[in-house]
């Protein structure tokens, strides 16, 4: 079991447990995550908290690297971390994220799709398609440009460099950051107003809000030109080498090609 869910009265939260592998967002924790999410949806929730626990130096060292495929679209629609991603925003009562520890790759990404993000002093968050020579997906890219500034998401994506909790705060990624020892309690207080409040209301408004904010009209040419540059990079030499580098634990040696 990768992933412990529990409710109390009308809040569900779920944590991640896999901590041997650092909660890389793998196909089996996924399916166990979505299993519960969907336990919880049926229990009607009003509010979910994610987290992954405070013994954890880790929150989530993102896609699980040794299941990223080599050749074809890392990030495919039906990707597993893509489809939780989609869940989550889909899920019909706010999904908040209670980070304690570092946040890596598609983790930020799977951070950045909840509704609200509550972090302590721990809390730092990458986002590291660079370091595998790796082409993000463009539903990933949009998501970090509505989410920072460009500027900020544009060090976040070039440098790969965590960002720390002061910055997240700074950035309005974190909705609150609060000190460790007050996290759990913040957080739950927060779910618990949420859940004193109409919930027809909530979700429809969750909905609206995701739909309004996800229409980007997109020309078929602009979006073939984006496939065409993704294309080039997940199946070049440099892509190859950076899931092998890490597989060897050495750092890779990109050369443009
Ligand atoms: O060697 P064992 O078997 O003990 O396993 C090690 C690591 O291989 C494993 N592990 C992972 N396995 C698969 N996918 C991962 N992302 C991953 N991260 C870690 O967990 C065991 C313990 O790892 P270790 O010894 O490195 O732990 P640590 O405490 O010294 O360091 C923790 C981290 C998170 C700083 C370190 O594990 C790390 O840098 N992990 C990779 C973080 C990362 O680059 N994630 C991005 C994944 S790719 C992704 O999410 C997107 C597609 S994108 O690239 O676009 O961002």
């Amino acid at each position: 079991m990768y992933v412990i869910a529990e409710k109390l009265h009308q809040i569900g939260s779920i944590t991640l447990t896999h901590h041997e592998k650092r909660n890389a967002l793998s196909r089996v924790l996924i399916g166990e995550l979505m299993a519960a999410m969907e336990r919880l949806r049926a229990e009607k929730v009003r509010a979910l908290i994610l987290t992954a626990g405070m013994e954890t130096r880790v929150w989530s060292a993102g896609h699980d690297i040794n299941e990223l495929p080599e050749g074809e679209d890392p990030l495919a629609y039906s990707d597993p971390l893509e489809q939780l991603l989609r869940a989550v925003r889909h899920f019909p009562a706010p999904v908040i994220a209670m980070v304690h520890g570092s946040v890596w790759g598609g983790a930020t990404d799977l951070v950045l799709s909840c509704d609200l993000v509550i972090g302590d002093d721990t809390c730092s968050f990458a986002i590291t398609p660079v370091n595998l020579g790796l082409p993000y997906n463009t539903v990933g890219t949009l998501n970090f440009m509505r989410r920072l500034p460009l500027n900020v998401a544009k060090e976040m994506m070039f440098t790969a460099r965590p960002i720390t909790a002061e910055e997240a705060q700074r950035w309005s990624l974190l909705n609150h950051l609060v000190p460790e020892a007050e996290l759990h309690a913040f957080t739950l207080n927060l779910a618990r107003g949420i859940a004193t409040k109409a919930p027809l209301a909530v979700e429809a408004l969750k909905e609206q809000l995701r739909m309004l904010g996800d229409s980007a009209p997109l020309q078929p040419g602009i979006f073939e030109r984006i496939q065409e540059l993704r294309n080039n990079v997940y199946t070049s030499r440099d892509y190859r080498e950076g899931i092998r580098a890490f597989k060897e634990k050495r750092k890779p040696e990109f050369r443009g090609e």
